[in-house]
């Protein structure tokens, strides 16, 4: 995912054949220590200091996987959220510095709603539901989450967009002194993200505010993140303060930092390799062995439709 890369970051250690290195790093580090504390029945210190509960809410079958979910373990320990360091194991030790209470989300540009909204109204007005979703993320590894949201399809309807918003933009909170890696050049901050309208409004997208029956931990993007799960999992943008409808593409992180690297769709798509590494295959955290990466990482029946007559080669 690297682009500029700070000087102590090793170009061996983002690139493909690195994930084996990292994934080595990561089992050390959840062996010893950190296993004994996980499997006390203790949370994690980034969940412990918050206060707020999640609502009632609905398993969705129709919309989840199947496959076994990965352990709270793997999901809370591995992940990516840059604004707490590069590496897989430094959000779980670093985003206890995030303080989510009271959280307001912003949502403006065209629509007729705009306002400040405070995510407790958000959350108490609206349905949640459990979906375990397959997440593929593009250096070519994955897991599968059970995580607890709301459709964003019943909140875009509350906000009212007007006929000129073709597309939503997300942005996360910038705040270097709860988020320590934005002291560091790594991406432009605050991190962006973008759907078009029709992605936004599929019934699979969903705002997570929780997983495994619990609120996010702050490591997977509390208290509010997006999930879309037949894109790669940088378009899943964590920590959201603001919603934006616009009539124009928004310029997303990552394709800014590079752009033959990252698109704007960034669908899953095996057939289309990152220019640095395949992506015909992911290895499953958890897993020894590598699996064959599956078209709109599984949900083809659900999303095709979105993109009848686009090049995904030229769109990627
Ligand atoms: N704000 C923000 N959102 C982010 C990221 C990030 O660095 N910053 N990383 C993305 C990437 S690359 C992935 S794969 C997923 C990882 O989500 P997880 O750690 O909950 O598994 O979050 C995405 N959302
Ligand atoms: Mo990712």
């Amino acid at each position: 995912m690297l682009i500029k890369r700070p000087a102590d970051i090793k170009p061996h250690e983002i690139t493909e054949p690195a994930l084996y290195r990292d994934r080595r790093r990561f089992l050390q580090a959840t062996s010893g220590a950190a296993l004994a504390f996980a499997t006390s029945g203790l949370f994690l210190p980034a969940e412990a200091a918050v206060g707020r509960k999640l609502p009632d809410y609905r398993k969705n079958p129709r919309l989840s996987t199947d496959e076994s979910p990965n352990s709270l373990k793997d999901i809370t320990r591995y992940n990516n959220f840059y604004e707490f360091g590069t590496h897989k194991e430094d959000p779980a030790k670093h985003a206890h510095t995030l303080r989510t209470e009271p959280w307001t989300v912003r949502v403006e540009g065209e629509v007729e709603k705009p306002a400040d909204y405070h995510l407790e109204d958000l959350i108490k007005s609206a349905q949640l539901e459990e979906r375990i979703y397959r997440l593929r993320c593009v250096e070519a590894w994955s897991m599968v989450i059970p995580w607890v949201g709301i459709p964003l399809a019943d909140l875009i309807k509350r906000f009212k967009p007007v006929s000129r918003a073709k597309f939503v933009e997300f942005t996360t909170l910038h705040d270097p002194e709860q988020m320590p890696g934005q002291r560091r050049a790594v991406l432009d901050w605050p991190y962006v993200e973008g759907l078009r309208m029709d992605e936004a409004m599929h019934p699979l997208t969903i705002l997570a505010v929780g997983l495994y029956g619990k609120i996010l931990p702050n490591q997977n993007g509390a208290p509010i993140r997006l999930v879309v799960p037949w894109k790669y999992g940088f378009k899943s943008i964590k920590s959201i303060v603001k919603i934006r409808f616009t009539e124009t593409m928004p310029k997303t992180s990552w394709a800014l930092a590079g752009p033959a690297e990252y698109g704007f769709y960034a669908n899953v798509n095996p057939a289309v390799d990152h220019p640095r590494w395949s992506q015909a295959k992911e290895r499953r955290i958890g897993e020894f062995l590598k699996r064959k990466t599956v078209m709109f990482n599984g949900y083809t029946d659900a999303v095709a439709g979105l993109y009848a007559g686009m090049d995904l080669r030229r769109n990627f």
